[in-house]
């Protein structure tokens, strides 16, 4: 299969923060993954605590580093090497009114830098209906840092949790001003990829379908300039190897991609 990643995709990361990667992971990947994500499903836990699937499940740690996805974000990134830095599934069952809150995630996380960006593959046929992630396009390139706000994925942004230390941008209301914003939506079949840009806003509404489950996997990736970070929001991603300013190579954010990596 050729590349889902050339010069025109690139283009369209670095221009909008955020591009549709058509068929970029194959029947045999999303196989995988199904399985894998059936598992974790079965588990009863809230949506946003499904993360950092690959430290436990060989099945999530062998996409992380062998599929394509690695090879995409650094093509993406134009980054030499990848750190492999967390993943997530995300799964909204038909009717859950779980919305995602606006938000651009680099505030979240314990790193500084530029070259970070998530690759979110659908494991549904998805569309606005039942939740399709929707992106501010540009804003990556606005270059803010949002204040945090604790996920309860029912629509509230109401905890503000702010690191110790830090300064945030404050939020724009963007649900409530749509117009104001140039925003843009997929939809995905089984296997499509969004790539996003760790400062793209992106939220998404719940799924109101009465039987299309919405099932996405996203893995975020680090590239060459980016360096470990604390404070930060999230501290279940602290890395007690790591020092505010070091490079992040470390048993818990692999690199996965270097130069000389198989094509
Ligand atoms: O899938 C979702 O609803 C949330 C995705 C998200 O916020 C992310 O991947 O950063």
């Amino acid at each position: 299969m050729s590349s889902p990643v050339g010069s025109r995709e690139i283009a369209g990361f670095e221009r909008d923060g955020a591009v549709l990667l058509r068929g970029a992971i194959d029947d045999e990947w999303q196989e995988i993954l199904r399985r894998a994500a059936a598992r974790e499903l079965e588990r009863p836990e809230a949506f946003f605590r499904r993360r950092l699937l690959w430290r436990s499940d060989p099945d999530f740690a062998r996409f992380c580093r062998f599929s394509p996805a690695p090879r995409m974000a650094a093509a993406l990134l134009r980054a030499r090497k990848i750190n492999l830095f967390m993943d997530q599934l995300f799964a909204k069952a038909p009717g859950a009114a779980s919305r995602t809150g606006w938000h651009n995630d680099l505030p979240y996380w314990p790193l500084r830098g530029w070259q970070v960006a998530t690759i979110w593959v659908a494991l549904d046929p998805i569309t606005v209906d039942n939740g399709a992630l929707e992106v501010v396009r540009g804003s990556h390139a606005w270059n803010r840092r949002y204040q945090p706000f604790e996920p309860d994925f029912g629509g509230s942004a109401a905890t503000a949790k702010a690191a110790a230390g830090e300064t945030y941008d404050p939020l724009p209301d963007i649900e409530a001003e749509r117009g104001r914003y140039d925003i843009a939506a997929w939809d995905m079949r089984p296997g499509d990829a969004l790539a996003f840009h760790a400062l793209t806003l992106h939220g998404a509404a719940g799924n109101t379908t009465a039987g299309q489950w919405r099932r996405a996997y996203a893995v975020r990736y680090a590239g060459d300039d980016v360096r470990y970070h604390e404070p930060a929001t999230n501290e279940w991603l602290y890395n007690p190897a790591l020092k505010p300013g070091d490079p992040l190579d470390s048993d818990l954010y692999p690199v996965v991609y270097a130069p000389g990596s198989a094509p």
